[in-house]
């Protein structure tokens, strides 16, 4: 049988065929193999007698995370917040270049409207074309318009802890139920809640992972591009790019250079820009064979 793995607990992979759950181990040739199934990975399954099942195969990948790990998204819903804790916009961005080289569109969601406004964060998304939402969990507000977003889709909702990932999914889908935690005012951060991926069929035809916040630790050589391959990773550079005076521009410092050029004009935000030279200077210390191309 086919289905998808909605869950990875304990050594079982919960696999929804779109009637029930079965737990399933994977069979040995797996491991062999190598092959770590994911959240979201299409799958084959034996069910057996007694109720679980045995995962045969893991289905060709149309992409894959590892912070979440994830697998076959077709968007990335990052959750943000202008209220405490407060979302650096160089996490947004490092994730948002993460996605995009893996050819996975970003939606930037600013939570917590009820308590601010998140204008400023806003401001910087929308003008570098990212579909940008602002809602509350709290109030409802700006909910609708985030179905409209995700029915029919796989999303992944991450974004720092406290944000609001599982409240948001709790306002979208009430019987869910998922814990959520208090956020520590002396911190200013959140608590680590939710510990595991998990995939949660929504009755508006979405399928959403709710997944565990990233702390500021886990930021730093995770992930990270070519550096040569970044500039395609900021799509709002994309007007600009070729048009540098040097073939090989950076477009870090360079004399000549037309992304910063647009920076100055206003035209691209320069927290992105600063972003982009953070994560160019990240990945030119990365020696090539330590890179992780996955
Ligand atoms: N005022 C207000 N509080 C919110 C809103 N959304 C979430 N919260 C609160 O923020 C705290 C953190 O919410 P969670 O849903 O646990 O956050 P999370 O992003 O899932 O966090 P992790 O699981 O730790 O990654 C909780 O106390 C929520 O009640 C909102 O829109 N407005
Ligand atoms: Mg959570
Ligand atoms: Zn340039």
């Amino acid at each position: 049988m086919e289905g998808i793995i909605t869950k990875a607990l304990s050594g079982f992979y919960y696999v929804d065929d779109g009637h029930s759950l079965t737990a399933c181990r994977g069979r040995g040739k797996l491991r062999h193999e190598k092959m770590s199934p994911l959240v979201g990975d299409r799958v084959e399954f034996t069910p057996l007698p007694d109720g679980s099942g045995a995962l045969d195969q893991v289905l060709p990948r149309k992409n894959q995370f590892y912070r979440p790990a994830v697998a076959n998204i077709d968007q990335l819903v990052i959750i943000a917040s202008e209220a405490i804790p407060v979302t650096d916009p160089f996490l947004i961005d490092r994730v948002a270049a993460i996605a995009e080289s893996r050819g996975c569109p970003s939606i930037l969601c600013i939570n917590k409207c009820d308590l601010v406004s998140g204008a400023g964060l806003a401001e910087i998304y929308e003008k570098a074309g990212f579909p940008t939402l602002r809602v509350s969990a709290e109030t409802g507000e700006g909910l609708d318009q985030l179905k409209e977003l995700i029915t029919g889709k796989v999303s992944a909702f991450t974004g720092n802890s406290g944000v609001g990932k599982s409240s948001i999914l709790n306002a979208l889908e009430p019987e869910i139920q998922l814990a959520t935690g208090d956020v520590s005012r002396k911190l200013g951060r959140g608590r680590h809640t939710t510990r595991h991926v998990e995939l949660f069929r929504l009755s508006c035809d979405a399928l959403v992972a709710d997944t565990p916040g990233f702390s500021s630790f886990d930021v730093e050589r995770m992930e990270l591009t070519r550096k040569e391959r970044l500039q395609s990773c900021f799509p709002e550079f994309a007007p600009y790019l070729g048009k540098c005076r040097f073939q090989d521009c950076a477009h870090v410092k360079e004399q000549g250079c037309a992304v910063l050029q647009a920076v100055r004009e206003g035209a691209i935000p320069a927290s992105r820009h600063q972003s982009y030279v953070r994560l160019y200077e990240q990945a030119k210390s990365i020696p090539d064979w330590e890179r992780n191309e996955r």
